[in-house]
């Protein structure tokens, strides 16, 4: 068929086909994934940290599919941080769209965990979350973690002893804990650097050729 001859009435002897096995490679959907409970602040986290401008809303399951965005290193490489979409528990056996979600986290290397300071259980809300990881298996609950207390520009300081409850997290998870706003973009330096650390640990050793 061609554009001359639109209605072919003749057609070449088909030739067998190819046989090849092949080896695909999962590709990373992102380096960090900022995972949490619904309304975290997730996606107001990755349009301070990059030029994504994801749907923010003052209500849980405003975002339904992963954002990424690009995040930049001060030697000006980019990292791509993705806002996956809220997890709830029983995430792990399917609640919400949870199965697809964890996916989502499945494919970043280092995960980001955000924690609504605000809330009324700081530390039931980190176990809902981990929970599900270890629920979920794959080796996600031992991935690489860090804890962000975010929304500490809304804590009333008078009753919050933020230290009190960064600690507190520090020893439940073992990862290290930042106290950070995403709407004042207060802590968020001293976080990067943190993850850059990480990424920077996590790099293969490039192999060297040796000519004897
Ligand atoms: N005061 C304050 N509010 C924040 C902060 N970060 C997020 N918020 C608010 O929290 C609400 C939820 O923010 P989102 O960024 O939509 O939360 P999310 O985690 O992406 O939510 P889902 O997509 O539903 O999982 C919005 O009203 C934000 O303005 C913060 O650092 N300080
Ligand atoms: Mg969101």
């Amino acid at each position: 068929m061609s554009n001359r001859n639109r209605a072919p009435e003749y057609a070449l002897p088909g030739l067998p086909g190819e046989i090849k096995q092949l080896r695909l490679e999962l590709k990373l959907l992102a380096e960090v994934g900022i995972i949490g409970l619904p309304n975290a602040g997730k996606s107001t986290l990755i349009s301070s940290l990059s030029a994504a401008r994801p749907k923010i809303a003052d209500y849980p399951f405003t975002t339904l599919i992963p954002n990424l965005g690009v995040v930049r290193k001060p030697t000006g490489d980019g990292t791509v941080f993705a806002d996956i979409p809220g997890l709830i528990e029983g995430a792990a056996h399917g609640a919400g769209l949870g199965h697809d979600f964890l996916r989502h986290i499945e494919r970043t290397r280092v995960l980001l965990h955000l924690i609504d300071a605000t809330s009324d259980n700081v530390l039931r809300d980190y176990n809902t979350i981990k929970e599900e990881l270890q629920a979920y298996g794959r080796g996600l609950a031992e991935r690489p973690q860090i804890l962000a207390l975010n929304k500490i520009d809304a804590v009333d300081r008078e009753t919050v002893d933020l230290e009190a409850l960064a600690t507190q997290l520090n020893h439940l998870s073992y990862s290290p804990v930042f106290v950070i706003s995403a709407v004042t973009r207060t802590g968020l330096e001293t976080m990067l650097q943190e993850i850059w650390g990480i990424l920077d640990q996590m790099k293969v050793p490039q192999e060297v050729e040796v000519f004897s």
